[in-house]
């Protein structure tokens, strides 16, 4: 028996018909409160502390607040209001806290100051006020007034509060998903995960719920990762210029201060706390083709077939809900889908893989074997009252699995093993806010299992898609033994990305949107969803060739490569608008593959290292001011810079390029950064740069991802004077082997003068690639190469088929000169 949330966990659950229960029940899990008859509550002056270990506790005399040091660049801070703490318990954080850090605790006349090697974190006795400094006492962050908190008449618990100053040149980013402007300053948004079909800009809340958000002022940026699963709140210098607050409908005040100064830095600690995205399986980072829905099994093959004839690469074909049986999650519809294996195989042989739609809501019936298992078993989310949550979505009247129970979990989990026999290779769970038809999401009253924290769907609901999809997960990876999953989520909570990728849901086909989607992208990838992209194209509306086109052009740097489409719509395939755009998209998507070991090597240093995907140029150059606003030009990974068309008839844009050189790709023109310039942006390009001093892996095009082998593997060396960094990284592709050390990052440092250009290779891992050797192409190149030489020995340049010149290296050259 699983059901382990009884009924009388709240306190008002006795009401007899669940219809009317909405908004009754009580939070279990805030400490019992007898607070007097006042608005606010406010910590009062320091009275004490105590330390264990890298936990230091304060005391005002009846409220505590813990500060605990995770390591050197991320402290804790938590607020029990009564004394008593909740139980330590956390979906989004991966991470035990090093051991090794030195924690100091120094008092004088005013503060009591937590120290460590790089932060102190300081609080006034006075008062309880917290702030955060660096070694050189400067202030990153200060409380404006200290924690308080406010009992919540509507449902019994507190509502928890911090406010802190912002400064006058504050800029703020992360937050997820917000559909805004990237710097969200003058900005007040929430999170509560919400179906949102077809949204408009600034509405709010969205799908995913990620309470963490960077601080830059003065060029300097910290951290706060407000880590609580109730309704939250944020504001950004919106009702008060000078300050930012932060704020809960329940649970506990409890929030992670990071430590930069640089952004990266502050992404890579939150990646560290929260953890990554496990490398993708190649062919999770090709071009996806989807729609709601292809069907039956001849629209499939057709849709398959048109793109092998016409030579646009893909590897995905998605199958959205019309493969089930009358909506029934984990069956086919046999009329549509006669012989899924045999079609599936079929797809494989032509390098496509399928991936289907999978949704929590599961149809009650007790002729379909999954209702009758999550039924016998207690498995279905029930009601304050005991009654089970129902509600329609696709299938007609539902239960819904209550994904915050491990047991549900695994039990899940198992239920895809009839697909993935089936040769399914990828999973997509949607509608997991979780979305009900007409009334929008389960009643608050819903119980939850909650990992054994029992607790209503008020704390739950944000974290219950990101559950699902770690049920998903968890499962697949049993299932393919030790191949990769690939799974997208529409809604998540902070550290999703341990489980899915995500995409944006039902966004609209119109150049407004395409701007959203830029912004979004970036947003998510900060806040540490790098694997994400858009509906391609627009889910909603009619887009014509143009926004269809530039939108591809996007999709190249969009981590995740998707065209999707509501049903009600025209055809969405790269050849549905006419020849001149099919040639635009061809060419675009033939980019993306020839992108790809670039694109795989920045994933792994996302897996490995934390660094986000897409990088606004505020993450770039946040030292300066006029950066916190820039919004159109970003990183893709770190040596790619693009700026996306987003105006219908746009003959130029004006681009900004940091400071460092560029080279604009199609044609290899020179650019000094530093500067805006106005770039053409004829329909087939868009502006699109690479950082000098870059070595750029390229492979040919291809009709699906391992189509063939590379022997050599082309890379191309962008000329610059000084000495920067490339890395490539290869390993097997399909496994989970790189966990255990077999991958190789190579690292290639080129130094250069006006003289001469060097490269040395190094490398880590214990994989061999494939490939044998190296094509290697300068650009930019200021003199005529009168020498090469390879590892003592003196080489000279080939030509190619279209009478290009390149060095030929053996894969483990060492170092290359040339003069
Ligand atoms: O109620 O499965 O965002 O991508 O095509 C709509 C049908 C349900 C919403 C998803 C969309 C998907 C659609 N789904």
């Amino acid at each position: 028996m699983a059901d382990t949330t009884k009924k009388g966990d709240f306190a008002n659950d006795l009401l007899p018909n669940p219809e009317t229960l909405d908004d009754t029940i009580q939070h279990v899990n805030n400490p019992v409160l007898d607070l007097p008859n006042i608005e606010k509550l406010y910590l009062t002056a320091v009275k004490g502390y105590s330390q264990e270990a890298n936990t230091v506790y304060f005391t005002d005399g009846k409220s505590k607040v813990e500060v605990k040091v995770y390591s050197e660049d991320i402290i804790r801070i938590r607020l029990a209001p009564e004394g008593s703490f909740l139980e330590d318990f956390s979906y989004a954080i991966s991470f035990k806290e090093d051991n090794y850090v030195s924690v100091e605790v120094i008092e004088d006349s005013e503060y009591y100051k937590v120290k460590t090697n790089t932060t102190i974190c300081l609080i006034r006795k006075s008062d309880f006020n917290i702030s955060f400094s660096d070694m050189e006492g400067q202030v990153l962050n200060r409380d404006h007034s200290a924690m308080h908190w406010e009992e919540n008449v509507d449902f019994g618990g507190y509502y928890v509060y911090c406010t802190k100053e912002a400064a006058a040149d504050e800029a703020f980013f992360g937050l997820g998903d917000k559909a805004t402007n990237l710097n969200l300053r003058g900005k007040r948004v929430k999170n509560w995960n919400s179906d949102t079909y077809s949204y408009a800009f600034n509405q709010d809340p969205l799908y995913k719920t990620i309470p963490f958000y960077i601080g830059v002022t003065e060029g300097k940026a910290y951290g706060i990762f407000f880590d609580n699963t109730f309704k939250t709140y944020f504001d950004f210098a919106a009702e008060h210029q000078d300050q930012t607050s932060f704020w809960s409908e329940g649970g506990e005040l409890q929030y992670y201060y990071i430590q930069g100064p640089k952004m990266m830095d502050v992404v890579k600690r939150y990646h560290k706390l929260t953890g990554t995205h496990y490398m993708p399986a190649m062919w999770g980072l090709g071009y996806h083709q989807c729609r709601w829905s292809y069907y039956p099994e001849n629209k499939v093959r057709e849709v398959a077939y048109e793109f092998r004839k016409r030579e646009i690469p893909c590897d995905a074909i998605y199958l959205d809900i019309d493969y089930m049986d009358g909506y029934r999650c984990f069956t086919w519809n046999k009329r549509y889908f006669p012989d899924p294996k045999k079609m599936i195989s079929d797809l494989n042989a032509n390098g496509f893989k399928t991936v289907v739609m999978i949704d929590p809501g599961i149809k009650v019936d007790d002729n379909y074997w999954v209702f009758k298992q999550g039924k016998d078993n207690n498995y279905f989310c029930r009601r304050g009252d005991d009654y089970f949550m129902e509600g329609f979505v696709w299938p007609g009247r539902c239960q819904f699995p209550d994904f915050t129970n491990p047991e549900v979990r695994t039990w899940w989990g198992t239920l895809y093993k009839g697909l993935v026999d089936d040769g399914v290779a990828g999973f997509w769970n949607d509608m997991n806010e979780p979305a009900v038809f007409g009334r929008g999401t389960f009643p608050n009253d819903v119980r939850h299992q909650f990992e054994g924290h029992r607790g209503s769907h008020r704390k739950a609901h944000n974290v219950y898609g990101m559950q699902m999809v770690r049920a998903t997960y968890d499962g697949l990876k049993k299932l393919y033994k030790n191949k990769r999953p690939f799974t997208i989520t529409r809604a998540a909570y902070a550290g999703t990305q341990r489980y899915s990728s995500v995409w944006t849901g039902d966004n609209i086909a119109t150049w407004e949107h395409l701007r959203i989607g830029t912004l979004q992208l970036q947003r998510l990838s900060v806040s540490g969803l790098s694997f994400c992209g858009t509906d391609i194209g627009g889910f909603t509306g009619e887009p014509d060739g143009e926004l269809y086109s530039r939108w591809m052009q996007f999709g190249v740097f969009s981590p995740f490569m998707r065209v999707h489409s509501a049903g009600d719509t025209r055809d969405r395939e790269p050849w549905s608008f006419g020849p001149e755009w099919e040639a635009i998209c061809k060419k675009f998507i033939e980019l993306r593959y020839k992108l790809l070991p670039y694109i795989y090597s920045t994933f792994w240093l996302q897996h490995k290292y934390g660094e986000p995907i897409l990088r606004p140029i505020a993450m770039l150059e946040q030292e300066k001011a006029k950066n916190m606003i820039r919004e159109e030009e970003f990183g893709f990974g770190n040596q790619l810079l693009v700026s996306p068309v987003l105006h219908p008839g746009q003959a130029n844009k004006i681009v900004y390029l940091p400071e460092g050189t560029w080279y604009y790709y199609f044609d290899n023109t020179y650019y000094e950064g530093g500067q805006e310039y106005t770039i053409d942006t004829p329909l087939d390009e868009m502006p699109f740069f690479v950082r000098g001093g870059s070595i750029i892996p390229e492979y040919p095009v291809m009709q699906f991802t391992g189509e063939r082998r590379v022997e050599s593997l082309r890379l191309n060396l962008y000329y610059a004077e000084g000495e920067y960094t490339s890395s490539l990284y290869s390993d097997h592709g399909e496994t989970f082997a790189y966990e255990q050390g077999v991958y190789v990052e190579k690292h290639f440092i080129t130094t250069c003068d006006a003289k001469q250009v060097n490269v040395i290779q190094g490398e880590d891992g214990l994989y061999t690639p494939y490939y044998t050797g190296f094509d290697l192409y300068l650009v930019g190149l200021p003199f005529e190469p009168k020498q090469i030489t390879v590892d003592g020995n003196k080489v000279s340049m080939q030509q190619d088929d279209e009478g290009k010149l390149f060095v030929k290296l053996d894969r483990d050259f060492k170092k290359i000169n040339i003069q």
